[in-house]
């Protein structure tokens, strides 16, 4: 039977030997702390030559040369080429063709048949910044906007055209995922159904295993069900899928591919709306004065928010977290679309102008995810 601790003798030898012991703690200590100093002071030392070489980096960069549109409001040059781009990237820009952000009507019928083909495919995600893939044939990424009423039944064909499996999941459904966001295998196609019951704007994604890297490669894109009974009537209707990108290398020479360890710390090298870094900023928006024009914004990540925010403007309706059926939330700044989440916003601009709209977490802003609606015919630019 084991006797209790405080009664046991050998506690007694230890005693005379204690002074020495923390002698010999206390100059270990000592050691510790001066060579936790060292490597700090040499951390120091390194993070202000790598800061000190990433401005001069930066100040080499041909878009730094560039004579950008400024808007006073962001403090920022709007299309500010984080990244890095070509001489040319200004001409480039104005080259691109935007992703089409208009919401399309809703189709006729109780049933809404959507096909979608996998495709590896290169695209442009900045001007003259390339990136090989996986995503949608005829549309890069995002893919098309799926638009249908509460209480349409989708029949969602998917079509694999790639080389490895892929899948897809919608957000908007409640379905068995192991049987409707099954992975088809190359050459494959699958069809299931769903019928569209919860009003809102959802995000749809590959859904195959690792989904980062799906989602990094471009596999998502924006389904929006209408409530039965519909929102407010509003004059411009616009749809904006946030995500990042994450570079293997500049992708200018050669299409870049997926880094994944940046997806995994989650440093991007760009953000955007629709694809594609400040394609509104070239390619604006537009609404006319007085017009009520709404958002529908997904955040697709495939890991980071977005803030979103119209600069000039307050979000007059916003239904935070795409639930359309509770009344919005009335003339808020800022709201959070998280990653893999939607929301949908309504701003009404009396003054003609340029409005940016972006999110609001400014390295994104810095990295390309802004736009600008353009409210009449204002005169300049935001070079002015
Ligand atoms: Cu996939």
């Amino acid at each position: 039977m084991a006797s209790h601790p405080a009664t046991t003798p050998y506690h007694k030898p230890v005693e005379p030997d204690s002074s020495a012991f923390f002698k010999v703690a206390a100059m270990l200590l000592g050691i510790l702390v001066a060579v936790v100093g060292f490597f700090a002071l040499m951390m120091w030392a390194d993070a202000r030559s790598s800061r000190d070489s990433a401005s001069g980096a930066a100040a080499d960069t041909p878009a730094a040369t560039h004579d950008h549109a400024t808007d006073h409001n962001t403090a920022l040059p709007l299309n500010s080429f984080a990244g890095v781009v070509p001489e040319n990237a200004l001409a480039l820009a104005e080259a691109h063709k935007p992703y089409d952000a208009a919401l399309q009507p809703v189709p006729a019928g109780d049933l809404v048949k959507v096909q979608m083909t996998l495709k590896d495919m290169t695209v442009e995600i900045a001007p003259g910044v390339k990136y090989d893939t996986w995503a949608f044939d005829g549309h890069g990424a995002p893919g098309p906007v799926v638009h249908v009423r509460e209480g349409q039944t989708v029949e969602m064909t998917l079509k694999n055209g790639g080389a490895i499996p892929h899948s897809i999941d919608f957000h908007a459904a409640r379905i068995a995922p192991n049987i409707a966001f099954k992975d088809v295998m190359p050459g494959d196609s699958f069809t299931f159904r769903f019928r569209a019951g919860d009003p809102g704007v959802f995000m749809y994604h590959c859904g195959t295993k690792p989904v980062l890297a799906h989602i990094a490669n471009g596999m998502y894109g924006a389904i929006v069900v209408d409530p039965a009974k519909p929102l407010p009537a509003v004059d411009n209707e616009y749809v904006l899928v946030a995500s990042e990108w994450y570079l293997s290398d500049d992708g200018i020479k050669q299409p870049a591919s997926l880094d994944m360890a940046k997806a995994r710390a989650m440093m991007p090298d760009w953000t955007t709306f629709n694809g594609y870094a400040n394609q509104y900023v070239t390619h604006p928006l537009t609404a006319k004065p007085g017009d009520t024009t709404r958002f529908y914004v997904v955040a697709a990540g495939p890991t980071l928010d977005t803030n979103f925010h119209v600069v000039g403007g307050l979000l007059d309706r916003a239904w935070v977290n795409g639930d359309l059926t509770n009344p919005p939330q009335n003339g808020v700044q800022t709201v959070l679309v998280p990653a893999g989440g939607g929301a949908v916003f309504d701003v009404r601009l009396d003054e003609k102008g340029l409005y940016p709209f972006v999110s609001h977490a400014f390295a994104h802003v810095d990295l390309g995810q802004v736009g600008l609606l353009k409210v009449g015919n204002p005169k300049g630019t935001m070079s002015h």
